[in-house]
């Protein structure tokens, strides 16, 4: 009786169970695994990383939530580090796993992820939502129920009645007299349109259009010309391009730097806004920045002339006045400072200043000479083109004379080739030399080796930037080490990161909630508009909010007041959208 009892297997099994639940406790969510919270495609590569020293050299294993098996085991990279962050991380690499479907990573010890998805078409929805934030920034429309859902607003800042400032005096436009500059996007978190910021967005959406067409084509973002037979893109930059026009003076083809309130607005509706705008100073950079972006669009709008009639040849017309405004005003910079001991009122908004125009003139005589086939462009081209390929931001747009010129590369003349040639071999330069940062990193992407990628927007000036080099040198070269390294800058701006934030609004566990953005500040709702990508960690700290820590890569904190590291900006956007899109048109046609 006594053994019968003793062998009973029913109780062995009771015993050996409570022995094991003991020693194996539930593991916990840990926050320190970070990964790419929209997910992985398929067939491509699939890492996170464990912000944990001990991680190091660790066994770990995935479990499909579905059928709640354990469908791959691993063991934890040796630890990385930072010259710039006394953390230490671990990679885990589970690419082999290529079942789509909803997964979880367990680390004994450590503990669990946030669950993820494995599915193809990944970035669509987000790629299309970051497309769409264009829409919510348009100024002098009401953003409609049927197209915004609840971010719904009236109209705000008709622009119908804005002052020339006598920084921006003519004799046909004396200061204090009115002209009329409506539409264009709202900048970022503030209200006021700026020509620099403007170009340069217009011009990565358009590259973004001559990249990708067939993608573009069939996208649709409900917007309200998403009946008409124009990609919704194009219809999209019409809005901004629209009121880029209104900057030209029409008497001499010079173009106003900036269309601003004096000071920033507060954080209030658009609706409720009524303070004085005005048009701000002529520039060589605005001025360049819209000829280049015009002769770009006069180029790609040929194409719809059925809804646009006529508008292709205006701003050729535009642009070749603008650029030769430049021509002999090419030290008119923007110099705010100076420029308010002359004149009242002052200005304190955003200044996009700069101190040479020629990274501008570089990039506005390729696009006419891609236009127009004209040799005198392409001289001025040869005069400025850049020693070296940079990323396009902004403040150095030679990126972006670069990108066109090796796109256009084979139809070019003799002479054209020559110099598309030379720019496709710097650009190869620089992306080899970014691709090699990746197996070093802590988070295991080319971006963020070094102290020096945290800076004001880096989260699109350089990790999204980059991230469409890459993809450009993919187009290039076919040679899939490119792809791969586009993919790990989204994955280390989806979450795979040392905040642990993905960084889109509306997209991941874990994403901003207080972006430095006007529109979804004072729009009464809680989540903020989706779609945008958040500015990123900044050491800079500019805004003196109270950070959660001083090391690079950390300096990000998500609330209102922190514009140095928690805006949104039409430009960080537009970088970001075409990242987005390049991408998962890529992953998509294989
Ligand atoms: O809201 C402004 C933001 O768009 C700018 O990027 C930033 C820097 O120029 O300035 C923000 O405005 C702040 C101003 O500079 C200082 N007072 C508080 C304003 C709102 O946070
Ligand atoms: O994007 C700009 C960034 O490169 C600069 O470092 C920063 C400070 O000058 O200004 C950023 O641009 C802001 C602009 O001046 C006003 N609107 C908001 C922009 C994003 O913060």
């Amino acid at each position: 009786m006594k053994a019968i009892h003793f062998y009973n297997p029913f109780l062995f099994l009771l015993f050996f169970c409570l022995c094991t639940s003991c020693t194996q406790k539930e593991l916990e969510t840990n926050d320190s695994i970070r990964l790419n919270q929209v997910g992985f495609y398929p067939s491509e590569e699939k890492l996170a990383v464990v912000v944990a020293e001990e991680a190091a050299y660790k066994k770990f294993s995935v479990r499909n939530l579905k059928t709640n098996q354990t469908v791959f085991k691993g063991v934890a990279s040796p630890p990385r580090s930072s010259s710039f962050s006394p953390k230490k991380t671990a990679v885990l690499s589970f690419s082999e796993i290529e079942t789509p479907g909803r997964y979880q990573i367990e680390i004994p010890s450590i503990g669990k992820s946030e669950p993820f998805d494995i599915k193809g078409r990944l970035l669509q929805d987000m790629a299309l939502a970051g497309l769409k934030a264009f829409y919510y920034q348009r100024t002098a429309i009401p953003i409609e129920e049927p197209y915004a859902g609840k971010w719904n607003r009236p109209a705000g800042h008709p622009d119908d009645n804005v002052m020339i400032h006598p920084s921006a005096a003519s004799p046909g436009r004396p200061a204090g007299s009115f002209i009329s500059s409506p539409k264009g996007w709202y900048d970022a978190g503030d209200y006021n349109k700026y020509v620099v910021n403007s170009g340069f967005t217009v011009g990565v959406l358009l590259s973004l259009f001559e990249d990708y067409p067939a993608y573009v084509m069939q996208m649709n973002t409900q917007i309200p010309e998403s009946a008409n037979t124009t990609p919704d893109l194009l219809d999209e930059i019409y809005w901004n391009l629209a009121w880029m026009l209104t900057m030209q003076d029409p008497a001499d083809g010079g173009v106003y730097h900036k269309l601003t309130t004096p000071g920033f607005e507060g954080f209030i509706t658009p609706a409720d806004c009524r303070k004085q705008r005005y048009v701000i100073a002529k520039t060589a950079t605005a001025a360049l920045d819209f000829a280049a972006s015009m002769a770009q669009a006069s180029r790609i709008f040929t194409a719809v002339e059925a809804d646009y009639p006529g508008l292709s040849d205006k701003m050729l017309e535009a642009s070749r006045r603008a650029f030769d405004w430049a021509v002999k005003n090419p030290d008119a910079l923007y110099k705010q400072e100076e420029m308010n001991k002359r004149f009242k009122p002052a200005i304190t908004t955003g200044a996009y200043g700069d101190r040479s125009a020629d990274d501008e003139f570089f990039w506005a005589a390729t696009e006419l000479y891609i236009t127009t086939g004209e040799n005198i462009y392409l001289n001025l081209a040869e005069k400025y083109a850049p020693k070296h390929f940079t990323l396009p931001v902004w403040s150095n747009v030679s990126g972006m004379g670069c990108l066109s010129m090796v796109r256009y590369g084979q139809s070019l003349n003799e002479k054209g080739k020559i110099l598309a040639d030379k720019m496709k071999a710097r650009l190869l330069v620089y992306a080899d030399s970014a691709a090699k940062n990746a197996e070093l990193s802590p988070y295991a992407a080319a971006y963020g080796r070094e102290a020096k990628d945290f800076f004001w927007g880096c989260n699109s000036d350089a990790a999204s930037n980059q991230g469409m080099v890459f993809l450009v040198a993919w187009l290039l070269t076919n040679d899939t080490k490119y792809l791969t390294n586009a993919i790990r800058n989204m994955d280390y701006i989806l979450g795979r990161n040392a905040t642990g934030y993905c960084y889109i609004t509306g997209y991941g566990y874990k994403s901003p909630m207080h972006p430095h953005h006007r529109l979804s500040a004072s729009d009464g709702i809680e989540e903020p508009i989706p779609g945008f990508l958040t500015g990123g960690p900044n050491p800079g700290k500019q805004d003196r909010c109270e950070y959660p820590s001083d090391i690079p890569d950390e300096c990000y904190i998500d609330v209102e007041p922190s514009y140095a590291s928690n805006e949104i900006a039409i430009n960080w956007q537009s970088l970001f959208t075409y990242f987005a899109i390049a991408l998962d048109a890529s992953l998509t046609a294989n």
